[in-house]
């Protein structure tokens, strides 16, 4: 834990106009510690504010690298924004820099030091504008909701087709099912929290759906997919929308690498389409909704239809039961490995997310035709 002295001081570490007021903690992330800095002008008034996090450098092995991608991708979808006459302010996240002054010498011959800040206890800090008036939600409370945020991820994709600096992997084989296969056979054999025999139901889940993820995932490795610069953790939380229900921004952009634009796809109707929570403990509360599938979808071919191959299109549908059954094979993965990676808020929580995810995608796989359909019609 940090005072907030300390706090203070890290967060003087970077580019910030005004004194600075307050810092406390904003949202709800499973990974990175998430605090809103409030400034006062000289003159007293409220000032900027800025978003300081903590990035979870165990996850992220490489923060440098990974800031350095970010750098990229918002400053390309600035010069794209600007050029359609938006507010390169609003509409993409604005990196804040580290104030010259602070960064020491043996700092300076880092890479990307002036992207990010490493305290004494070896923890990285970076820090982006808080867009005002911005609106978050957890859930998608209706079908035109779905259809912007479709928009969104439609917009954020094309804005980024034509990036084509290196980006560095900042999770190695994030959505890649291959590499979650062999973590979880390792995981399973570790056992390391004596847990398996006491879900031998759930783990049958995972073996028992092996082979048709692996299928999918070979049509990327194969090219069969292309690969395309893509966020990756398109929940519907990670999008800013304004007051008025249109998408602003997307943010989060730490897993911002070269994936398939189906994992977008899958992961946004993971969370779109969710009648329940992510971690409902009654699941009769979770199934997906085809009206939010139908008009997420539709958001997301209107932007995108014209540049995605048909191979693509063929497999939209099958990415959301793609993601939905990665997450659950990632959540009960922590689950025997001691909650590990994510954030938990009780002890069996991870265990409960499981099962609540495990519903959603019985859900998808019983509706399959009709998500099927529901891209066809819209493209026919
Ligand atoms: C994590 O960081 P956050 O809370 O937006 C996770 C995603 C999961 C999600 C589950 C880097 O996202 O992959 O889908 O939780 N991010 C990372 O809600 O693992
Ligand atoms: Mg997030």
């Amino acid at each position: 834990m940090y005072t907030d002295d300390q706090l203070k001081a890290i967060a003087c570490k970077f580019e910030i106009a005004g004194k600075i007021q307050q810092i406390k903690p904003l949202g709800p992330g499973f990974i990175n510690d998430t605090l809103i800095v409030k400034t006062l002008t000289s003159d007293g008034n409220a000032g900027p504010r800025y978003i300081l996090q903590r990035k979870n450098h165990l996850v992220f092995p490489d923060v440098p690298g990974m800031m350095n991608n970010i750098a990229m991708v918002t400053a390309h979808i600035k010069a794209k924004v600007a050029a359609r006459g938006g507010d390169p302010d609003r509409e993409v996240l604005t990196i804040v820099p580290r104030n010259a002054a602070s960064i020491a010498e043996e700092e300076k011959a880092l890479p990307h030091s002036n992207l990010y800040y490493k305290d004494e206890n070896g923890n990285f800090w970076a820090m982006c504008l808080f867009i005002e008036g911005s609106v978050t939600y957890e859930k998608a409370d209706s079908p035109a909701l779905a259809y912007k945020g479709g928009q969104g991820i439609g917009r954020f994709q094309s804005d980024l087709a034509d990036f084509t600096q290196e980006l560095s992997e900042t999770i190695p084989g994030f959505h890649n099912i291959r590499w979650r296969f062999q973590q979880w056979d390792e995981a399973l054999k570790r056992d390391a929290a004596s847990r398996a025999a006491s879900v031998k139901e759930e783990i049958s889940w995972i073996e028992s759906r092996r082979e048709e993820m692996l299928d999918f995932w070979s049509l990327v490795e194969s090219g069969a997919i292309p690969r395309r610069v893509t966020h990756n953790d398109t929940k519907i939380s990670n999008i800013l929308f304004d007051e008025k229900g249109e998408v602003l921004c997307v943010i989060d952009l730490d897993t911002c690498m070269s994936s398939t634009s189906l994992n977008d796809f899958g992961d946004a109707i993971r969370s779109y389409t969710n009648t329940g929570a992510e971690d409902d403990r009654d699941l009769d509360n979770v199934a997906m909704s085809l009206d939010m599938f139908r008009a997420y979808t539709q958001g997301y071919l209107s932007e995108r239809r014209d540049t995605m191959t048909e191979t693509e299109l063929d497999w939209l549908a099958f990415s959301a039961r793609y993601i939905t059954f990665e997450q659950v094979l990632r959540f009960l993965m922590d689950y025997l490995d001691g909650d590990v990676y994510y954030k938990t808020k009780y002890a069996d929580h991870n265990l409960v997310r499981t099962r609540a995810q495990y519903r959603l995608l019985q859900s998808m796989e019983q509706q399959y035709d009709q998500m099927l359909k529901v891209v066809k019609d819209f493209l026919s």
